[in-house]
């Protein structure tokens, strides 16, 4: 056997011991043990130093990986980042799998705050999945980070799978490594096989682990979708863009005229409305000003990358966009900005305008909460 045919078990990537300037790479001597234990030498850094490892990826080689999975008789677990919704899609999803059936999993729920109606929000999934042209076999909600609701999952996906082997698939980041290892972990007491990270773009190829009845559950790379401000702002700067505890909504009240900078990445212009509640849904990390919008360029001007950052280094990220919306006044709205959060508005008519970097999908969506 070469060494070429051994994989990583932390990352899925072909495994070498030539160049340790490329992926993949193991030191020769650690060849001579067990191969089902081999993990290359940047999971090692991410697991013992949580140490950063961006690795340039071209989203069509993982979206034809996706699309083997159309030939396969399977269960598709999709996982969804509920806090990212809009950026957890797969666009054409139902195409790259086939006929398989998909179950959809909600993840991280352990960032919404615990006022949140589950079964409204439940019904708020059923109705956008519908509307996005998925029908899944089921929706479920859970935390695999906090082991809560797996449960369920666990139990549901023994019930569509019959027999079957199961695809974990999602965008990237959006916890599909930590489920499985979550699962491994309660069902079979393994420790933590994967890496993970919070940055995009941890699992590199798929991982195959075999289940007792021969079938297996199989991680998937997350497919790269550059609409997400996660996918364009430094490491650094994402640690304090994604949340990592629960959420604590800050409320502003703001009169026509008024603008709220979250750091340096996004504006929110009230340009014409009466005065209503805007309710921020971001990282507790991230600073959020609010100013007049008549001085809002020149305050811009003179704080970014200092008092509004991230980003610390402005020139990272591309020119600002706007993006128009009108406050119908007739059912609460969420101003999305993928990879962000969202701003819950009032029930009063107005106009806003968001300022987000050329790029980033900005959406209003009925709200969510
Ligand atoms: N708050 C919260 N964070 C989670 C949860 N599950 C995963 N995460 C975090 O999300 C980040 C990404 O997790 P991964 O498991 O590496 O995500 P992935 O989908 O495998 O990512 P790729 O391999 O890049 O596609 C990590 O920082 C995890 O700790 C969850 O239930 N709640
Ligand atoms: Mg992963």
């Amino acid at each position: 056997m070469t060494e070429q045919e051994y994989r990583c078990g932390g990352c899925g990537v072909v495994i070498q011991t030539k160049d340790p300037s490329q992926l993949g790479y193991v030191p020769p001597q650690a060849l001579q043990k067990d191969p089902e234990e081999l993990y290359c030498r940047r999971c090692f850094r991410i697991r013992h130093y949580n140490e950063i490892a961006p690795v340039e990826q071209d989203p069509d080689v993982y979206l034809q990986k996706l699309s083997v999975i159309a030939e396969t008789d399977s269960l598709v677990v999709k996982i969804i980042d509920l806090f990212d919704f809009s950026g957890s899609w797969i666009p054409g999803i139902q195409r790259h799998v086939g006929k398989n059936p998909i179950l959809l999993v909600a993840n991280k729920i352990d960032l919404f705050p615990r006022s949140t109606k589950w079964g409204r929000l439940k019904k708020w999934l059923h109705h956008y999945t519908k509307e996005l042209g998925i029908d899944p076999v089921d929706i479920l909600l859970c935390s695999a980070i906090k082991g809560i609701h797996m449960d369920l999952v666990v139990e549901a996906i023994e019930r569509y799978r019959q027999g079957r082997d199961v695809y974990v698939v999602g965008t990237t980041n959006t916890g599909k490594s930590t489920f499985i290892n979550r699962i491994l972990q309660d069902v079979a007491q393994i420790d933590s096989a994967i890496t993970t990270s919070p940055y995009p773009g941890t699992t590199l190829d798929t991982i195959r682990i075999e289940l007792d009845d021969g079938k297996a559950i199989i991680d998937t790379p997350g497919i790269v979708w550059k609409g997400r401000l996660s996918e364009w702002i430094s490491p650094n700067d994402l640690q304090r863009v994604i949340p990592k505890q629960v959420l604590h909504p800050k409320g502003y009240q703001l009169q026509d005229g008024q603008t709220l900078f979250f750091g340096g990445l996004v504006r929110m212009d009230y340009v014409k409305g009466a005065k209503q509640p805007f309710v921020c849904y971001v990282s507790n990390r991230l600073y959020i000003h609010r100013t007049k919008l008549n001085k809002a360029d020149e305050f811009f001007q003179k704080h970014r990358g200092k008092l509004l950052s991230p980003p610390k280094d402005p020139s990272q990220l591309s020119s600002w966009t706007r993006h128009r919306f009108t406050l119908s006044g007739k059912e609460k709205v969420d101003l999305v900005v993928s990879g962000l959060g969202w701003i819950a508005c009032g029930k009063e008519k107005g106009q806003v305008d968001v300022w987000a970097p050329k790029g980033v999908q900005v959406v209003m969506r009925p709200a969510i909460i």
